[in-house]
């Protein structure tokens, strides 16, 4: 130890460590001898080898550092100039659909629909099948659908991405006796030429609410107290007809512009702006999972929260959501 103190710089320390630690080192010497003691003496000989070995390296170790330490504060160039400004770290940021997502799944949580998810993969079954629309229906037109390059033990091809996801309708309804009360948010795919407000891939978040008594009064309720929690307590909400094969009626839900007093490129000079589809749980798809129709009702709506997130922040392209443009990207962080 008195020879480490007077090591004084990096290379007599390294003189040090050859002598008592190195491979021909003293401690090295003792540790090879252990082999020619007497049986009963080795553990204890090895015990304190190594732990004298332990003593020395961390001896070592903090003389090393005192070093350098003191190498560093004596030279200029090495020194640490503690005014100089540090390296910004680049901070991540949440992406603006998991922003929205999360905020509009919040507005429901808040009146009591609970969050759940499911896959994107997914049978025919689900996708189309028990959302009341079979092989062959003209309105499998209105999802341009991915398959999965599968076939089975027929010859069909019963696997696609998700078009939509109002597949967990029937899913949920399968797995929980009603009540239920669910908003589903997730990821959809669509065989689509892209344009402005047209992704190949993008998210929906569904929503289902099924009892005893429930009506489209409550559908209309819950949907208007979802438009001013997101988009403020002004807003106006319009329902006009639509057509889904799974809800009957069937709806569109527009808000009233609040970009414009009028007419604008957004609302297309309509003065209203359609966020989303939503209707009454038709009696086939209650029935298809089990639940009574004539006891129970329910209503379900599915929207596009990019299309929201568009209108909220002004963003003029869908596209930019899934481009990783950072200085895009950069907005929202
Ligand atoms: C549906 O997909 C129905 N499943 C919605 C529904 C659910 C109706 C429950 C009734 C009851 P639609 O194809 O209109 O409907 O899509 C719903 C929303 O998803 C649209 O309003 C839009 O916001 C969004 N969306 C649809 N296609 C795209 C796309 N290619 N890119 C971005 N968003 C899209």
């Amino acid at each position: 130890m008195s020879a480490l103190d007077e090591a004084a710089d990096v290379e007599a320390l390294d003189d040090w460590r050859i002598s008592y630690l190195g491979r021909r080192g003293e401690l090295t010497q003792i540790l090879r001898g252990l082999g020619s003691l007497p049986a009963e003496e080795r553990p204890a000989a090895g015990a304190a080898a190594n732990a004298l070995r332990r003593t020395l390296e961390e001896a070592m170790s903090s003389r090393e550092d005192a070093l350098k330490r003191a190498a560093a504060e004596s030279d200029p160039v090495d020194a640490i100039d503690v005014t100089l400004p540090g390296w910004p770290v680049p901070r991540g940021g949440i992406h603006p659909t998991t922003r929205i997502v999360r905020e509009i799944c919040a507005a429901f949580a808040s009146m009591g629909f609970s969050v759940v998810e499911g896959p994107e993969i997914e049978w025919d079954h689900y996708n189309f099948e028990m959302l009341n629309i079979p092989k062959d229906h003209p309105a499998r037109d209105m999802w341009d659908t991915l398959w999965i390059d599968y076939e089975d033990e027929n010859g069909e091809r019963p696997m696609l991405l998700r078009t939509h996801t109002s597949p967990m309708q029937a899913r949920t309804m399968e797995a929980t006796d009603p009540p239920v009360r669910v908003v589903v948010p997730g990821k959809c795919y669509r065989y689509e030429a892209t344009d402005p407000r047209h992704e190949w891939h993008f998210y929906q978040i569904e929503g289902l609410a099924v009892d005893r008594g429930i009506t489209m009064t409550d559908l209309k309720g819950t949907l208007y107290e979802f438009a001013r929690r997101v988009f403020g307590v002004d807003r106006k909400v319009r329902f006009r007809c639509d057509y889904f094969p799974f809800v009957e009626p069937g709806v569109d839900m527009s808000i009233d512009c609040f970009l414009c007093d009028g007419g604008c490129r957004v609302c297309s000079d309509t003065g209203w702006i359609e966020i989303m589809g939503a209707g009454m749980v038709h009696p086939k798809v209650l029935a298809g999972v089990g639940y009574d129709p004539n006891i129970y009702t329910g209503f379900a709506f599915g929207m596009g929260p990019e299309r929201i997130s568009m209108l909220k922040h002004g963003i003029e392209d869908i596209r930019l959501f899934y481009s990783n443009d950072l200085r895009f990207l950069r907005q929202f962080s």
